[in-house]
């Protein structure tokens, strides 16, 4: 406590020779600001609409795919500040994400064929919604490499589970949900046999084939359940995203295609490329699948298992009457479902056309059974009048929509002119363009894919930087763009570049409406959402040996892990459970052993494991990695890994400094002089209203941790006192001094809290 006031006289010092010192130079002026750094007012204005003060707020999460690093990209809307990466597909030492057993579960679900994958190429994230808008409970996010969906909880923005898709070799039409969340879709990419198994190219208008998959979600459990989910096979197209209707549309998805051409390449043979091939015909085809008709065809049974997995066949499918195909613009991408469930945009790609589809349209044809032909594969074709209501001109390479909360409002990315594109898609009418950089791929309004889209912001993905940023090399960051959509014309606010893969899509959810924990349950692993079976509590701490398994059961709290030194042999099995006691806001521990790969991140509450094998005799210090308090760096151990058969330690370590009775008595009296500002802290807290603030409860709970504590160390030292064993006592009384200081420290971080928020005297 001492030290503590001494530190802050030595800062009131410091900052009073930096404001003399600052006095030689004059405060810069705004308008000084601006000259200096070549800012206009426009800039300002732009600055204003996106700068965030300390402690401010965002008013929207996006959710960004991480592309190639397999991870979920979090950030605030206005400001761009990055708040998070979700290790999800891939690795993620921070987080422990595959360094702690728990986790490593996790991942091994997302196993191909028994194969550890340790990326992904992660495409398109999709917010969990309740009749039809955002309830920012769950994100889902697909890979497009490794044909396999994430379920991330946003209780605690953690990766729970990982499904691969048993049929497909690839995908990219997913993750998009129905609007109650009861299906998450996933559309397959490049055709293959589905389930895997090997084909001669020669077979493949016969045996390759596209699928989609309805995958059940469990909203209770919060978990996909593959029992309840089932797929439909799709013509060997090559299908690109897919989106679910909505209102008038629910129970239907679309799913678009390109290379409905069917060609097969080789350029090494000196055939044409793909890319010649697959943009031949002047169409693609959507497919419109009636999902609700497909799940009571599932449940009938009406299924074909491949690897275990009921499969509606394409027969099947056209005999139920539960698919149709609707001719697309060439090579086309996006396909998104408007808030109204009314109508289906999809980008031309290569044609410079937004079409426009109409369900009603699409509803009628189907019911009249009014069809243009058939395909290849004998699923009906709907004839292009019969489903479009418009096609609006908008420039080149439109990919992806979205739509604005003003009606009728949608707004396109096109790729070739690096632009949005502004219109009513009712009427057919563009209201405004504005130029990105560079190269845009999707784009993303609040809520945007939701019946109840917010507006004010669009992010513009733009898949090359160019001369954006400070150069780093070769390999640019991405730059998603913030554009202001609250006025007729669209004003670009900020670019901000992203360093960790190429995003694909990005999803927004209102900020009020994430609402996560901030600490777990005493003893939860945090990936089954379950009481660990390893947790336990202070005082319980064990070390069981069993043959050449060693397990740990320990705790961690400010500043010590129990038990701090560990021995086993050579060649054992260790495993380490550790559970944090804190409950306070943000103090999380770190556990790593050297040269063991191994890093847990301890949350408060949490209980998480780490086992390896000790191959190699030696000492090997185990440490916290997190920067916890003032004596962090003293949060260490040992574990002895002794060379097979040597003794067991014997009698007591070496210590350095001895201590005499004179040194108990200064650490006595300096224990007993911070009880007392303890104690006027607690008087402030328990004379105001405290109770009223649920962050300050918890914050007196690990406080009254502490001062237990703290009980017991002071009864060690006097026990040890009375012997007359210094050396014990002093370090006894330390160790009381230790804990006091925590709850100090805790006891002051609620004092300001109630100070600054407006606290009244108890009633
Ligand atoms: S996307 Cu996957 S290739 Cu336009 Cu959704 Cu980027
Ligand atoms: Cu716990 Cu550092």
């Amino acid at each position: 406590m001492k030290s503590a006031l001494k530190a802050s006289a030595a800062f009131g010092a410091l900052l009073m020779a930096t404001t003399v010192a600052g006095g030689a130079y004059a405060a810069e002026s705004l308008q000084d600001v601006m000259k200096r750094r070549g800012l206009n007012e426009k800039d300002l204005l732009a600055a204003a609409k996106t700068y965030t003060p300390t402690g401010g707020r965002d008013e929207f999460i996006a959710f960004s795919s991480g592309g190639q690093s397999g991870q979920v990209i979090v950030y605030g809307i206005p400001s761009m500040r990055i708040l998070k990466y979700i290790g999800v597909f891939t690795p993620e030492p921070w987080q422990g994400y595959g360094y702690d057993d728990e986790s490593k579960a996790v991942l091994a679900q997302g196993n191909v064929d028994g194969k550890q994958i340790t990326w992904g190429d992660t495409h398109h994230p999709a917010a969990s919604e309740t009749n039809g808008e955002s309830d920012g409970k769950f994100v889902f996010i697909n890979d497009k490499n490794n044909p396999r969906i994430a379920v991330i909880d946003l209780h605690d923005f953690e990766t729970k589970q990982i499904v691969v898709n048993p049929i497909m070799q690839s995908e990219h039409g997913g993750a998009f949900v129905t609007p109650n969340t009861d299906y998450v879709i996933e559309a397959s990419q490049y055709p293959a046999p589905l389930g895997g198994e090997y084909v001669p190219l020669e077979q493949f208008n016969d045996k390759y084939r596209g699928a989609v998959t309805y995958w059940k979600f469990d909203k209770s459990k919060g978990r996909i359940d593959p029992s309840q989910s089932f797929s439909v096979e799709l013509p060997p197209y090559t299908q690109d995203l897919s989106d679910a209707g909505k209102l008038v549309s629910d129970g239907w998805s679309f799913t678009n295609s390109l290379c409905s051409e069917r060609y097969v390449g080789g350029i090494e043979k000196g055939r044409p490329p793909y890319e010649a091939g697959c943009s031949a015909n002047d169409h693609d085809y959507l497919h419109v699948v009636n999902w609700k008709k497909a799940e009571e065809v599932f449940k009938a049974g009406k299924v074909t298992k491949i690897k275990d997995h009921p499969v509606i066949t394409l027969k099947t499918a056209i005999e139920e009457g539960l698919l149709v195909l609707v001719p697309e613009p060439k090579s086309p991408h996006g396909v998104d479902v408007s808030p109204d469930g009314k109508y289906i945009i999809v980008g031309g790609k290569l044609d410079s056309n937004a079409h426009v589809y109409s369900f009603e349209k699409i509803q009628a044809a189907v019911a009249a059974k009014k069809f243009a032909g058939k395909d290849s594969y004998g699923v009906p074709i709907i004839d292009v009048k019969d489903a479009i209501h418009k096609q609006v001109p908008l420039g080149l390479g439109p990919l992806h929509t979205q739509y604005d909360s003003k009606p009728c409002v949608a707004y396109t990315s096109l790729y070739v002119d690096s632009q949005v594109a502004k219109y009513d898609y009712c009427e057919g009418k563009v209201l405004d363009k504005i130029s990105v950089h560079y190269n845009i791929g999707h784009l993303m309004t609040m809520e945007g894919d939701t019946t109840k889209p917010k507006g004010k912001y669009l992010v513009a993905m733009n898949k090359l930087a160019i001369d954006r940023f400070n150069p780093v090399g070769p390999l640019h960051p991405q730059n998603h763009q913030l554009i202001d959509i609250s006025g007729d014309k669209m004003e670009l606010l900020y670019d901000m570049p992203l360093p960790l893969g190429e995003p694909h899509y990005v999803m927004a959810i209102a900020a009020d409406k994430v609402k996560p924990a901030i600490r777990y349950k005493f003893g939860t692993n945090s990936r089954t959402d379950q009481q660990s079976a390893f947790a336990v509590r202070p005082g319980g701490e064990k070390v069981v040996k069993n043959g050449n398994k060693v397990e740990v059961f320990g705790t961690a709290i400010r500043s010590h892990f129990t038990p701090e030194i560990v021995e086993v042999e050579e060649g054992d099995e260790v495993t380490f459970h550790i559970t944090n006691m804190e409950r306070a806001q943000d103090e999380v521990h770190g556990f790593a052993v050297s040269g063991m790969d191994v890093n847990l991140s301890l949350e408060p509450g949490k209980t998480a494991s780490a086992s390896f094998k000790a191959a190699k005799a030696g000492v090997y210090p185990f440490y916290c990695t997190e920067f916890c308090s003032a004596l962090h760096l003293e949060m260490e151990g040992y574990l002895m890994v002794k060379p097979k058969g040597a003794q067991q330690m014997a009698g007591k370590a070496e210590e350095g400094v001895k201590y005499v009775k004179a040194d108990f008595d200064k650490q006595y009296k300096s224990c007993i002089d911070t009880q007392a500002v303890i104690d006027q802290v607690v008087a402030y807290i328990t004379s105001t209203n405290f109770k009223d603030f649920p962050s300050v409860v918890a914050l007196v709970e690990d406080a009254t941790d502490q001062l237990n504590f703290a009980k017991d160390a002071r009864a060690k030292a006097d026990e040890a006192a009375k012997k007359e064993d210094w050396q014990q006592a002093t370090l006894w009384a330390g160790q009381w001094w230790q804990y006091q200081v925590k709850a100090a420290d805790i006891g002051l971080r609620a004092k300001t809290y109630l100070e600054q928020n407006g606290a009244k005297p108890a009633k």
